[in-house]
């Protein structure tokens, strides 16, 4: 075998997304493979979300493949880079790609990594494989775009940057048929009654939210046709009769014109899954959100991050409060349930903004909300600006970009007691109006518990 891909997600290793039970095999992954697939290698796909590390050392001591490829995020890193020094103790070759390696790559270098890929590894691989492969120790691979590499004088050499694949029509679809899509599904009806499969209909986003990572496509944004995506839906649907769709992409509305364009394909072949996706308000216009109900939109997400302009604002956001207060009612008369993300935490936050987050939910009335610490990830505006800040106790291998705390801040025991305070208090504002007042009554408890540990709390910093 001239390739395995695999990652770094085991899931039974992972007690919080055991607890959520969403999940979905890595796309990019698969978009790899098909495309290496396509030019004639041997490609095999170690997909771990269902099994175990162990199960990984065993499956590269059978199979023996001349090189491993393994896709790493920010969370995955510390399994990566287990499951790289294992190869390398093989003797089999390492090449690591996805949007956290190119970020550090000397560090990964250093572990006996042979390449990172950095960017889109489709046409990146298809030149580098054959060069690794075929010539492992002589080391000069500085004509291939996109990668960064330790040449033969041990020198790091980066090389120029690869360009972006300008036809996405062309490309094959995702690999699924290299994994186990039945037993995703298993595990969502398992856990919720329906089960979801995942797709993307572009690439990259042209907006510069200062803690968004865009290491894999830059501020790019190229996409498909709706013909191509009506075709894959239609696939998905005849090959796995899923119960629903989740369209991966960063801004789903971003081209009013192509959501149309595709509810009216979709129309056309009598096709109507129901799906979720995720999309910014100032993209919701009512053309845009007749489209998504045409198309079955079941939920909509929207990146709503806080109800102060001023955050929003240095944030980079480009959007307004009330531009998300306005899209919620939109999609919510036509039947679209909203899903909001709210971060907390982010630069110059104080009581006071919270406290606006916490009017705007209340305000908004999204179906759900999900709040999260804001989290400098590496390569991103954010992080450039806070990190001579962070602080970490851990080693490099072990520390993820969610370990390190940021000095000057409140502490992260703030955070959890602001994260009770949010979620109840805007909980016991729908009780109340619902005339649910016992449960009201409780949520006002909680929200009270959080209150108090905030002010508690409130005046400690991260030193
Ligand atoms: C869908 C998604 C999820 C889903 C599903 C993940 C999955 N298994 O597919 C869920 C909700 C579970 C998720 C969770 C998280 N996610 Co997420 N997610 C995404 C999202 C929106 C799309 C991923 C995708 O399919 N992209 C499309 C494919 C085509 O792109 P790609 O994966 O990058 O693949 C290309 C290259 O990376 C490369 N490549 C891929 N694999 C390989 C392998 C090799 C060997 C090589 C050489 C190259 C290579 O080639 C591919 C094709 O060109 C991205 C944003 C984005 N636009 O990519 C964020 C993103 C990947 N997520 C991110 C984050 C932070 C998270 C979380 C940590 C959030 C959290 N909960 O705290 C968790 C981590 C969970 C985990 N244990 O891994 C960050 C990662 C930042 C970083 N530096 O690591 C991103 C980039 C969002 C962002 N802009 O900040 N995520
Ligand atoms: S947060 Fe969303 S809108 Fe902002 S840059 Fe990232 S993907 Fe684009």
């Amino acid at each position: 075998m001239d390739l395995l891909l695999s990652h770094g997600y085991f899931l039974a290793e992972d007690a919080q997304e055991r607890r959520v039970m969403k999940p979905y095999p890595p796309l990019g992954l698969l978009y790899v493979a098909s495309h290496l697939k396509r030019c004639g290698f041997s490609v095999g796909v170690f997909d771990g979300t269902f099994r175990s590390f162990d199960e990984f050392r065993a499956e590269v001591a059978r199979v023996r493949p001349s090189v491993v490829g393994l896709y790493c995020n920010l969370m995955t890193k510390r399994n990566v880079l287990r499951m790289a020094a294992e190869c390398v103790s093989l003797g089999v070759r390492v090449v690591v790609g996805g949007p956290e390696p190119p970020t550090e790559a000397e560090e990964y270098l250093a572990r006996g990594i042979d390449a990172v890929v950095v960017g889109e590894g489709e046409a990146t691989l298809a030149e580098l494989l054959p060069l690794v492969i075929s010539k492992p120790t002589k080391r000069d691979w500085s004509d291939v775009a996109g990668i960064v590499y330790r040449n033969e004088s041990d020198r790091v050499v980066r090389t120029r940057p690869r360009a972006l694949l300008r036809d996405l029509d062309a490309q094959p679809w995702p690999d699924r048929e290299a994994v186990d899509i039945p037993a995703y599904l298993e595990a969502w009806r398992g856990a919720h009654g329906f089960g979801s499969v995942s797709l993307t209909t572009a690439r990259g986003c042209p907006f510069t939210c200062r803690w968004c990572s865009r290491s894999v496509f830059g501020e790019s944004h190229r996409r498909r046709s709706a013909a191509n995506v009506a075709d894959e839906v239609q696939w998905i649907v005849e090959r796995y009769r899923p119960d629903q769709l989740w369209y991966v992409d960063d801004v789903f509305t971003i081209h009013p014109g192509f959501v149309r364009a595709l509810a009216d394909e979709m129309e056309r072949r009598s096709l109507r899954v129901p799906f979720e996706c995720i999309s910014r308000a100032d993209r919701l216009s009512e053309d845009a959100v007749d489209a998504l109900a045409r198309l079955g939109c079941k939920r909509l997400w929207i990146g709503s991050e806080s109800g102060s302009q001023r955050v929003l604002d240095a944030m980079d956001r480009r959007v307004t409060v009330e531009q998300v207060q306005h899209g919620t009612r939109l999609l919510q008369a036509r039947g679209i349930e909203v899903g909001m993300f709210i971060m907390l935490g982010y630069e110059a936050e104080e009581p006071e903004d919270l406290q606006a987050t916490v009017d705007h939910l209340k305000v908004s009335s999204p179906d759900v909300f999900l709040t999260t610490v804001a989290y400098p990830i590496k390569g991103t505006p954010y992080h450039a600006e806070v990190k001579g800040r962070l602080r970490t106790e851990r080693p490099w291998e072990e520390a993820t970009d969610r370990d390190v705390t940021l000095a000057g801040r409140r502490t992260p025991l703030f955070y959890r007691f602001a994260r009770q305070w949010m979620e109840s208090e805007v909980a016991r504002d729908r009780h109340w109006r619902a005339g649910r007042y016992l449960r009201a009554a409780r949520a006002a408890t909680r929200a009270g518990a959080g209150r108090l540990g905030m002010a508690l709390a409130g005046g400690q910093r991260v030193p």
